[in-house]
């Protein structure tokens, strides 16, 4: 996926549900990561993250930290870096089952 100010792209992604590997490039001009975090948390609650790439400094590759395995369901991409996720930089991504 590719991350620029501020965009996600592509913003839908589909997968199969099950071990998840995240593959991102910077593309922009300032730090970005990308994040898979719960979709609607409940009211008051932080987002669940399920896994993110390290910081990426602009042209820099990145790979999930950390094994991802997900489940079927809707789940929301970001950057979590600044408030770059309140300028537009978050997408959506749909885990199906296989
Ligand atoms: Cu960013």
């Amino acid at each position: 996926m590719t991350l620029d100010e501020y965009r996600i792209r592509p913003e839908n992604f589909e997968v199969p549900a099950g071990r998840i590997h995240l593959e991102a490039v910077n593309k922009g001009r300032l730090t970005h990561n990308l994040a898979i975090e719960s979709l609607d948390p409940e009211d008051g609650e932080e987002p669940i993250t399920y896994g993110r790439t390290d910081t990426l400094h602009p042209g820099e590759h990145g790979s999930e930290q950390a094994a991802i395995t997900l489940k079927p369901g809707k789940y929301r991409l970001t950057c979590t870096i600044g408030n770059h996720d309140d300028l537009g930089q978050y997408g959506e991504l749909k885990v199906v089952q296989k």
